[in-house]
């Protein structure tokens, strides 16, 4: 698909040779600071000035009985059906991501919309947001193997036409994330600059991408650099946990050779007004389960009652 969008693309990226470190355009939180109740002065300068946020045990011990049974169930029923949005190791059959869980899984569908998660993702973004892209990534104990670095922006931007960093992810964790069982990794700060990658996009790539990433992945000197001047942090805490972070933000994580998996939920909020274009790398768009291009539905506030009403 050639890029038919009309205004020159303030991100290049995978256009050849050439490796760039570009300013970020745009803000990192959208709306008048101190105006929400979701998050603290703190939190928000804490979001703003390094690119993510940890807040511990945000869930209670029975939330997270019924996510994790959701989980396994899910885990469960599609582990050997060959489904296209169930995607497994490389180099065997362990369970590595499962998409699309808000269509999947009116638990999880509930859980998007959850006033605690939802009310700071309007926040930053300030808008109306819906869900780009939902993922179980799984990573078992002894065989989980590990995610490059990247910043999903550059994949969103390139590969889903995604036209601006007014995205953010939450990931929710199910298992306890210890220094050793590959916890995500993040270079603080790193969301300020877009660095452009090198390479061209074939066709097809998320077969491959999302078992082992090899495009859109920062040149070792680059991340050298950022590594060196940034640091690299990788929040660990109980299940239960979750971790926002901006869509810029580079992150990856090791494998998992201890015998505890890691397991965790990822959802991405888009702003409504950053719907995705045509793909700037000029590929044809992704499936729908890897990004939302058609179904874009508003979050809409689940309830208290709502929420008490349905078995969690
Ligand atoms: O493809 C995606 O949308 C996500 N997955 C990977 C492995 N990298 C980019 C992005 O986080
Ligand atoms: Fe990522």
């Amino acid at each position: 698909m050639q890029n038919r969008n009309p205004a020159p693309d303030p991100y290049p990226t995978r256009s050849g040779d050439e490796v760039r470190i570009l300013e970020r355009q745009e803000p990192v939180i959208w709306s008048a600071k101190g105006r929400t109740a979701a998050l603290s002065r703190r939190e928000e300068d804490f979001y703003e000035e390094n690119g993510f946020l940890f807040l511990e045990a945000l869930f209670n011990e029975q939330e997270l009985a019924g996510l994790h049974a959701e989980g396994d169930r899910l885990k469960q029923e599609h582990s050997s059906d060959g489904r296209h949005d169930v995607i497994v190791e490389p180099g065997s059959e362990e369970v590595r991501s499962i998409f699309r869980l808000h269509e999947m899984s009116a638990v999880f569908e509930r859980l998007i919309a959850d006033e605690r998660l939802l009310a700071i993702a309007e926040h930053i973004l300030d808008d109306a947001v819906y869900t780009h892209q939902s993922r179980a990534n799984f990573k078992p104990a002894f065989k989980g193997k590990e995610f490059d670095w990247h910043s999903d922006f550059e994949t969103w931007h390139s590969e889903d036409g995604m036209p601006r960093m007014r995205a953010l992810s939450m990931s929710i964790t199910l298992s306890e994330n210890t220094p050793h069982n590959g916890p995500l990794m993040l270079i603080p700060g790193s969301h300020r600059q877009f660095v452009s990658c090198l390479g061209k996009t074939p066709e097809y790539n998320y077969a491959q991408s999302l078992k082992r990433q090899r495009f859109g992945v920062p040149d070792e000197q680059t991340l050298s650099e950022m590594a060196a001047r940034h640091g690299i942090v990788a929040p660990t805490g109980p299940a239960g946990s979750v971790l926002i972070f901006d869509c810029n933000t580079l992150h990856g994580s090791n494998s998992n050779i201890t015998p505890w998996p890691r397991n965790n939920l990822f959802f991405v909020y888009n702003a409504v007004s950053n719907r995705l274009e045509a793909p700037f790398c000029g590929t044809e768009p992704r499936p729908e389960f890897l990004a939302t291009r058609e179904r874009v539905r508003p979050i809409r506030r689940a309830e208290a009652g709502e929420r008490e009403k349905q078995p969690a």
